[in-house]
């Protein structure tokens, strides 16, 4: 694993070092790519970014593939020309952000409600880079407390979130369906599905084998765990940018 470390800077907010990897991210856009379009309050100024250089002149012929509705209405609000996984089978590269990252790059994704398309996008990706503030740096995946999403269908999800807690019963996991803002409904993803949440107090263990288990189960469209997927993170903190490539 490389890792490089670019100049320190002053106090900064969590936005400002939001943007700050975005921005970094964007330095590897060219022009001519097909590039994922990741969601997000990180992703968010990498999209924006890419918008301002096009609009500059600075890039041309960039075709987006967006992660989430959200993001292909930022996008066409940009004015960045949008294409499918359909028409576009393989990126050259994707930007998006992260909920947690490892020290071997392996991600959690999906809190802020989008991971089916970013998993499908960024699977099809030559190179993905995530982009994220050093709070979400943490030495196990789920091991803060916080929550491990997994989208399921609608019908019985009951069911299936009981399979998933007595799947990771040793872990003492808990699992939570997740409720829409503002009401007792639940929470619905882009493609019309629910995301229960998991909450562990122990160890996952091996992230290859729970991710195994969790997407063999009837009833799990795709979970939060990006095992091997991202090749480069970049890491905004308060004494500078830092660059790990896998
Ligand atoms: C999305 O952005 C999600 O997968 C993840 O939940 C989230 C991270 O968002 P933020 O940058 O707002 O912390 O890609």
């Amino acid at each position: 694993m490389v890792v490089s470390t670019i100049s320190p800077s002053p106090v900064l907010t969590q936005d400002d070092l939001k943007k700050l990897a975005a921005y970094k991210a964007v330095d590897y856009v060219e022009s001519g790519m097909v590039l994922g379009l990741g969601t997000g309050s990180t992703a968010y100024y990498a999209v924006n970014r890419i918008g301002e250089l096009l609009k500059q002149g600075k890039l041309n012929n960039i075709i987006g593939i967006p992660t989430s509705k959200r993001t292909e209405e930022q996008a066409l609000s940009l004015g960045i020309p949008l294409s499918d996984l359909d028409t576009h089978p393989v990126l050259d590269l994707a930007i998006d952000g992260a909920d947690e990252v490892d020290a071997y790059l392996n991600l959690v994704k999906g809190r802020g409600g989008s991971l089916l398309r970013e998993k499908m996008v960024e699977g099809a990706c030559r190179k993905f880079v995530v982009i994220v503030d050093e709070s979400k740096m943490v030495k196990s995946l789920g091991g803060s407390g916080l929550a491990m999403p997994v989208e399921v269908v609608p019908f019985c999800w009951n069911f299936t979130a009981t399979r998933l807690q007595n799947l990771f019963r040793e872990a003492g996991c808990v699992v939570k369906l997740r409720v829409a803002d503002g009401g007792g409904k639940p929470y619905l993803t882009d493609n019309a599905n629910y995301i229960v949440d998991l909450y562990f107090k122990g160890d996952i263990g091996d992230l290859k084998v729970a991710s195994d288990e969790i997407t063999r189960l009837a009833g799990v469209v795709e979970h939060g765990m990006f095992i091997d997927m991202a090749t480069t993170v970049i890491i905004a903190g308060e004494c500078g940018v830092t660059v790990k490539n896998k």
